[in-house]
C-alpha cells in the first residue's frame, strides 16, 4: 500500500510538472536562440550587465526586507531551512524537487537538445541553460561540445600527482588531487597576480570553469583505469559529446550507457546553493580562490557518506541485502533488514532528504530509466521492493523528516547493469556532473561581485545569556 502511495506521489508530481510544462511559453526568459549566437561567452558578456543592474536595484530598493526568522534550532539544526545565499542556477521547492533555471527536471528533457530523437538531454545543453538561463539550440549545443573539446587536455603532471597515491586510496582521494594539480594552470590565479581589476573577475573564471569542466572527466576516467583496468587508459572519441565520451573513456561504450550517462550527469550537475559540495564550493570561491581550489574544496565534502557518497553506500548496501538473504527476498526478509541497520545505529543510504519532502524527481527519472531498459534487472527490482518497504519504517521512528527515496537510492543499480559496478568509484560520477551547477554558479558569484561569506557564530555562553535577556 505505501508502494501505491508512492506511486500516487509519482503520479501526483507527474501531473504536477505536465501542468507546469504546458506553461513553459509563458516563462519571462526562455528563449530558444537563433542559431547565429553559438558563443557562450559573449552571450554572457551581454547578459551580466543586466544582472548586475538588477542586483544593484534589489540591494537598494529592498535591501532591508526581512527573509525569514532565525530560530536557536536553526543556529544549532545545521541552519536547516534559514535563507542565507544567492544562488542563480537552480532552485529547490521541498515537494516538486529541483528546477533549473526555472524549468523541472521532465521539461529538461523535453526542450534541451538531444544526441538522439527524444533521448536523454545532453549537459552541455544544461551548461548553456544554467549559465544563460536561455535553451539553448542544437548547433549552440554542438558548437559547446566542441569548445570544451578542444579545451580536454590534462598535463602529464595530473596523472603524476594521482600516480603518486597509493592505487587503494579512496577514488574521491584521487580525483580530488587530481582537481588540485589541474590548479597549477589556474587562468584567474595569473590574471589576479598581475592585477586584474575586480570589474574584471568573471572573464578568468570562466576560462577556468570551462577548462575544469572539459578537463574533470578525462581526470576522473583516468582514475577509474587506474584502479579498476590496470592503467589501460583509453583516449577521449572526439566525435561524442560530453556525457556520451565519458562513459566511452571509462570503457563502456553501449548505447544506453551513453545515454544514462548524459542523463545521470544532467540530473546530478546542480542541486540549489546550499547543499554540502555547493555552499563549499561558494564559500571558498568567496575568498577569490579560484575555481580549482574551489570546486577541489566541494569535492571533499561530496566525499562525505551522508552527501555524495550515499551512492557508494546504497550499491554496497543492496549487495549486502543479496548476500545475506538472496536475490528473491521476501518483504518481510526486507523490513527486517532495514531494522537490522537502524537498530545498528546506521542510517538506511538513499532515503532522507535535508530539503526535499517527497521522492526526489531525480529518482523518479531514474526509475523511468529503469522501467525502460532494464525492468527485469533484479537489483532494480530490490530498489522498487525498498520503495515499498523503507518510508513507512522510516516514518514509524517518529523523527524522520523525509522517508522517500532521494537520488542515491537509484543511480548505482542503473551503472551496476552496464558493468560500472565499482561502487566506490560512483561519487567521483557524482563529482564529474556538480563540476558544470558550481562552476556556473562561481562564473555568476564574479560577474555579480558577490562578497566575502563570513556568518556570526556564538557560544553556548552567549546563547544562555541572549535566551536568558530575552525570556
Ligand atoms: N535512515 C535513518 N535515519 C535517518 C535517515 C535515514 N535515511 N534520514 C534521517 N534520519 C534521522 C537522522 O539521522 C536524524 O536522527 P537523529 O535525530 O538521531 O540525529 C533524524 O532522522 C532527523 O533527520 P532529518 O531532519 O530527517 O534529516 P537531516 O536533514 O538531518 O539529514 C540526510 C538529511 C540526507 C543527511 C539524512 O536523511 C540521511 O542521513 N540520509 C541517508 C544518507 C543519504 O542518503 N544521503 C544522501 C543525500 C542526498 N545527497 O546526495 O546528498
Ligand atoms: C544534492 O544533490 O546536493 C543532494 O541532494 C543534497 C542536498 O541538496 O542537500
Amino acid at each position: 500500500m505505501v508502494f501505491l502511495r508512492g506511486v500516487s506521489v509519482l503520479s501526483k508530481i507527474r501531473s504536477r510538472l505536465a501542468q507546469q510544462s504546458a506553461t513553459l511559453g509563458s516563462v519571462r526568459w526562455l528563449q530558444i536562440q537563433s542559431a547565429s549566437d553559438l558563443d557562450l561567452r559573449s552571450q554572457l558578456k551581454d547578459l551580466i550587465p543586466e544582472q548586475q543592474e538588477r542586483l544593484k536595484k534589489l540591494k537598494s530598493e529592498h535591501g532591508k526586507v526581512e527573509l525569514g526568522k532565525i530560530t536557536l534550532d536553526m543556529v544549532i539544526g545545521g541552519m536547516r531551512g534559514m535563507t542565507g545565499l544567492l544562488w542563480e542556477t537552480s532552485l529547490l521547492d521541498p515537494e516538486e524537487g529541483i528546477r533549473f533555471r526555472g524549468l523541472s527536471i521532465p521539461e529538461c528533457q523535453k526542450v534541451l537538445p538531444a544526441a538522439l530523437p527524444g533521448g536523454q538531454p545532453l549537459p552541455e545543453g544544461l551548461l548553456w541553460l544554467l549559465l544563460t538561463g536561455k535553451v539553448p539550440n542544437k548547433d549552440q549545443v554542438d558548437s559547446l561540445s566542441k569548445e570544451l573539446q578542444s579545451r580536454s587536455s590534462v598535463p602529464e603532471y595530473v596523472y603524476k600527482a594521482i600516480d603518486a597515491l597509493p592505487i587503494t586510496s579512496h577514488p574521491m582521494t584521487q580525483f580530488a588531487s587530481g582537481i588540485m594539480a589541474l590548479q597549477v594552470q589556474s587562468e584567474f590565479q595569473k590574471a589576479y597576480e598581475k592585477g586584474i581589476s575586480k570589474a574584471k573577475y568573471w572573464e578568468p573564471t570562466f576560462e577556468d570553469s570551462l577548462n575544469l569542466i572539459a578537463r574533470v572527466p578525462v581526470v576522473a576516467a583516468y582514475v577509474y583505469r587506474r584502479i579498476y583496468k590496470n592503467g589501460q587508459i583509453i583516449p577521449s572519441d572526439e566525435s561524442l559529446d560530453y556525457g556520451g565520451n565519458f562513459s566511452h573513456m571509462l570503457g563502456f561504450d553501449d548505447p544506453k550507457m551513453l545515454e544514462l550517462m548524459r542523463l545521470y550527469v544532467t540530473i546530478h550537475s546542480d542541486h540549489e546553493g546550499g547543499n554540502v559540495s555547493a555552499h563549499t564550493a561558494h564559500l571558498v570561491a568567496s575568498a577569490l580562490s579560484d575555481p580549482y581550489l574551489s570546486f577541489a574544496a566541494a569535492l571533499n565534502g561530496l566525499a562525505g557518506p551522508l552527501h555524495g557518497l550515499a551512492n557508494q553506500e546504497v550499491l554496497l548496501w543492496i549487495k549486502s541485502v543479496v548476500e545475506e538473504c538472496g536475490e528473491n527476498i521476501t518483504t518481510e526478509q526486507l523490513k527486517e533488514y532495514v531494522w537490522k541497520t537502524l537498530n545498528s545505529g546506521k542510517v538506511v543510504p538513499g532515503y532522507g532528504h535535508g530539503v526535499l519532502r517527497q521522492t526526489d524527481p531525480r529518482y523518479v527519472c531514474q526509475r523511468d530509466f529503469a522501467l525502460k531498459y532494464l525492468p527485469d534487472d533484479p537489483l532494480f527490482q530490490l530498489v522498487s521492493k525498498l520503495y515499498e518497504v523503507v518510508p513507512p519504517i522510516l516514518t514509524q521512528l517518529g523523527k524522520v523528516k523525509n522517508p522517500w527515496p532521494n537520488v542515491d537510492a537509484h543511480s548505482g543499480v542503473l551503472l551496476n547493469y552496464f558493468g560500472l559496478s565499482e561502487a566506490r568509484y560512483f561519487t567521483v560520477l557524482f563529482g564529474v556532473s556538480r563540476s558544470i551547477g558550481i562552476c556556473s554558479q562561481l562564473i555568476w558569484d564574479r560577474a555579480l561581485g558577490l562578497p566575502l561569506e563570513r556568518p556570526k557564530s556564538v557560544t553556548m555562553d552567549w546563547v544562555e545569556s541572549f535566551c536568558k535577556k530575552a525570556a
